[in-house]
């Protein structure tokens, strides 16, 4: 199968992405002084933790969905933690709740820094030998500094890619959202991506909507 890198929606065949574009509701105040605090987030936290990460058919919650944050505001989670199948990585991260600003994919999104640069990280079966594609929803918080978020993703512990965004003219509502790919070759039957801010704000760089395929890179003998 040949995929189409350039197109946004190529990876869930079968499947419509919609794109959030609901606006958010006005008055939803600096999200610094919007969050539930780190009691709900724990509880929220743990209450999903017990259901199995489905670890064996490919990357999970890839759309920040669960647990369902009350709507117009967000939950910290702080490194440790985790949201579903996701653990934290460094200091927190933001999952931001339906209305509170747009979303990739579904209601929910990640700001990848919640009080200072934080990360996601999460296993998921592969085959050794098969070449994938890591893709996912980029955007940045637009209600404080940095103008240009940056992050980085690691397979399997090793830099693979850098990115960034810069959110000048975006908005709560406009937020923007690209598209980034990662494509690695599997190494073994499971594979470890991690998504980490390097913006050490309350305002980092936000994704949703990852997900991770078999990549039609025009490798040959990937199977
Ligand atoms: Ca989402």
């Amino acid at each position: 199968m040949t995929v189409d890198i350039s197109a946004a929606d190529r990876r869930f065949s079968g499947t419509p992405r919609p794109r959030g574009h609901r606006p958010a509701p006005a008055g939803t105040g600096r999200r610094l002084f919007a969050g539930i605090g780190l009691a709900g987030a724990m509880a929220g936290a743990a209450a999903f933790a017990a259901a199995p990460a489905s670890a064996t058919s490919g990357l999970a919650n890839g759309s920040f969905e669960t647990p369902v944050v009350r709507p117009g505001t967000f939950q910290t989670f702080a490194g440790g933690q985790f949201i579903g199948p996701w653990r934290v990585t460094g200091a927190s991260v933001d999952l931001i709740g339906a209305g509170f600003w747009q979303a990739a994919d579904g209601r929910q999104s990640l700001d990848l820094s919640g009080g200072a640069a934080g990360g996601v990280i999460q296993t998921f079966s592969t085959r050794p030998g098969v070449r994938y594609e890591v893709i996912y929803s980029l955007a940045g918080n637009p209600q404080g500094p940095p103008a240009v978020k940056t992050g980085q993703v690691f397979i399997n512990g090793a830099l693979a890619q850098n990115f960034s965004f810069d959110v000048t003219g975006h908005t709560i509502a406009n937020m923007g959202y690209v598209t980034r790919a990662v494509t690695f070759r599997a190494t073994g039957v499971s594979t470890t991506v991690q998504f980490t801010s390097t913006t050490n704000t309350a305002f980092g760089p936000v994704i949703d909507d990852v997900g991770v395929d078999r990549c039609g890179c025009g490798v040959q003998g990937a199977e």
